[in-house]
Order: structure tokens, then sequence, then C-alpha cells
């Protein structure tokens, strides 16, 4: 019995409003999906998170499907576990649950009736090519509302779990304490008896063999931001073979695009800029992979006169001119003599509202994610979802002013 197991995929998210970097992430799923058929896996689980967002342009609806399918029409059975960026807010479809419909071999099963815990996880538990999985229901749920969950369902899936015989998993998207300091649902010792936990959510990749069940988070399939360009390049999911007694875990690895965050101090005008711009792309035009050009996210700090939009125009000149994909993602513009300004994102043709938040709002990066959560939300009338994060905005609001720096 052989699995891979993947999380976070986020097909759609289109990091820093890049086309390039919305086809990396199509492009990286679809090398997963080789490297699984290569491998002769039996079954796929998708830990949560397949989707950006719950409801996916149609493209890549469609792109799913016929990457999907590549793997279910060569008998591969694929199980996901939906994540909240699955989940609209309303009652209604989840991309998944459509997935589920429309391709055979493919399984994500949400409750349909309220029931006890034990009818719950009974429902949520299925048997494919000899393997049980426990699917950990997506809902989106307050903190409190999720760990109260965890704390009834877990013990629930270890009841059913252990009337079952053969190789048994738990697919769920959760965070546990020992890993999620922001919004843990769970602490590793409830996890259900298991011979593997795969875990999504957790956008670093973190394998915890040792423990009892061994827990795994394969991180997002492509860094969807500069945080998660820190750390080793490592991306993919993992290859978990349950043939023996317990589970022997590999790396199931893509080459990405290679990434760079690069941080320069440039004073004076264009020209100066312009030379500094060309003097540290340079320097990583040639860093080049299997995927080509480097993604390059760049920080500066400018003491100078020139105006946003032309730094940002620098940067993009000088992009193209050595061959990388650079973003100027920071600027925070510095006065040697009078002191720190007020960093200048307005007037910026790439007006990151992130970067808007956190530079001149003055927050945490995860409260500036999730007002913009809250907007996206209203913005596609998912009153519900946004009633839930107004929740855990307030819930949290102690902690995210204490951030405010
Ligand atoms: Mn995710």
């Amino acid at each position: 019995m052989l699995l891979a197991h993947l999380a976070d995929v986020h097909l759609g998210a289109r990091p820093y409003g890049l086309d390039v970097r919305e086809s990396d992430i199509l492009d990286s799923f679809s090398l997963i999906v080789d490297e699984i058929l290569r491998e002769r896996v039996n079954v796929v689980l998708v830990a949560g998170d397949l989707f950006d967002r719950p409801r996916p342009p149609n493209r890549i609806l469609a792109f799913a499907i016929s990457q999907i399918k590549r793997l279910t029409e060569k008998g591969v059975r694929v199980i996901a576990a939906h994540g909240e960026h699955d989940l609209p807010g309303k009652r209604d479809e989840t991309p998944l649950t459509l997935l589920q419909d429309a391709i055979e071999g493919f399984y994500a099963p949400l409750p349909r009736t309220p029931g006890s815990p034990v009818h719950l996880a009974m429902e949520q538990v299925l048997r494919v090519n000899g393997l049980t999985v426990a699917v950990y229901p997506g809902a989106k749920l307050t903190p409190d509302k999720s760990r109260e969950l965890a704390r009834t369902l877990l013990p629930a899936f270890s009841k059913v779990l252990e009337r079952e015989e053969g190789p048994k998993v738990l697919l769920a998207h959760m965070g546990l304490e020992e890993v999620d300091p922001w919004s843990p649902a769970a602490s590793s010792s409830m996890l259900p008896k298991a011979d593997y936990v795969a875990l999504g959510h957790i956008h670093s990749r973190i394998l915890e063999e040792k423990h009892n069940p061994p827990y795994a988070y394969p991180g997002s399939l492509e860094p969807l931001n500069v945080a998660e360009m820190r750390g080793p390049p490592k991306r993919g999911g993992f290859l978990v073979d349950l043939s023996g007694g317990e589970a022997s875990i590999q790396d199931l690895l893509v080459d990405v695009r290679p990434f760079h965050v690069a941080e320069i101090q440039v004073s004076g005008g264009s020209p100066d800029v312009r030379a500094a711009v060309e003097k540290i792309l340079g320097g990583l035009a040639s860093r080049k992979g299997p995927r080509g050009k480097p993604f390059v996210y760049l920080k500066m700090k400018y003491d100078g006169e020139a105006p946003a939009a032309e730094l940002h125009r620098i940067v993009a000149s000088v992009s193209n001119k050595l061959g990388v994909i650079a973003v100027l993602g920071d600027l925070e513009r510095i006065r040697a003599s009078r002191g720190k300004l007020r960093p200048l994102v307005r007037g910026s043709h790439f007006a990151d509202p992130m970067q808007i938040l956190v530079e001149e709002f003055k927050l945490g990066r995860d409260a500036a994610s999730m007002i913009l959560e809250l907007k996206e939300a209203i913005a596609s009338e998912d009153y519900e979802h946004a009633k839930g994060i107004i929740l855990r905005l307030s819930e949290r609001w102690e902690v995210i002013s204490r951030w405010a720096r």
C-alpha cells in the first residue's frame, strides 16, 4: 500500500498578482501528478486547500479535473479533506464535492446529516483499495468551536478506527499545538491510533516520523508569500509506504522555480537605483533551475527622491533585461539626515494590499491576511464566512494590537 500525501496546493492562487506564479502552481501540481504516476502510488491523500478559493475560476476547475483524471483513470484513488480555502461560507456545494460527483475514484466526504460524533465519524471513514481513511470534516469555525469539534471528533475517530483491520490513516486539515501557535485545534496527543496522520494547513514542511502516530505536513506546494520563501526550498509531498508494519516515509518532491529574497539599500536618483538593482539581480539571474528563471522578492530601503512608481518601473525593466522574475515587494523610504519617513506605498502601480496593511497600518501579517480574507468574504457576499472572521479577529484583537509595531 503506497500513499502520496499532498496538502495546501492552492490551485488558482496568484502570488503578487503575477500570471507566471499562477501558472507555476498549476505546473508544479501537474509535475507532482507525473511523480505520483511514476511511483505507482495506490492512493493519493490531499489534506485540504486543493483550491485557493471556494469558487475557483472555471479554467482552474477544468485544470483540476483533468489532472485528477490522469490519476483516477490509471486506477489511483484520490481522497481530499476540505481546508478553509475549499469551503464556501454559505450553504453551497464545494468545488471538492463537485469533483466527487463528477469523477469516479475521487472522494471528498463532508457530513450530510447532523448526528452524534461517533455517527459522524463513521460517515467520514472510507475504505479504498484496502486502506481505511478517516477524513476529518472541514468546517469554517471560530477557534473555540474548532477545538470543541476536535475534542469530540478525534476520540470518536479513535473508536471507529480501532474496529478496522489493515492499514489506516487520518486525513485532516488542522493545526496542532506543537506546530501552530496561531489557531491550533488539537494537540498531537489527541490523534487517533493510526499508521499515519496526513495533515495540512501549516504551510511549512513538517515530519514527525517518531511520533505515535507519525504525522506530517507537506507544506504549501509553492511559496505563496515572502514568509513561505524563507527556509529550505524543498517542495512537494510525502510518499508513505504502509506495506510493512510501520509507515516508511520518503520525500515526494518537485523542482519548483528557484526563489530568492534579496534586500538592498540604495540612495540617490534613478541611475543609482538602476545600477544597484542590476547588480543584485545580475548576481541572481544565473541561478536558473530546471523550471527556468528565478523568482526574486526584492526588499528595498531607499533614500532618494524617485517616486515609487519609478522604482517599480526600474525593477521591471532590469528584470526583463536580465531574465529574472522580480517584484519590488517591500519598499521602505528612509532619509539618513532626517530619520525614518513613512514608507510610500501609495502611488505605486504595484499596490499590494498586504503591504499597505503591514507598512501603513502597522499590522502583523496574520492580522493583515485576516482583514484581506474579510474583504474577499464581503465582496463575494459570503456573510457567514465574514462573520466567522470578525469573531476570530475580535477574539484575537488583544494579540493583534500587541503585534502592531
Ligand atoms: Mn493552505
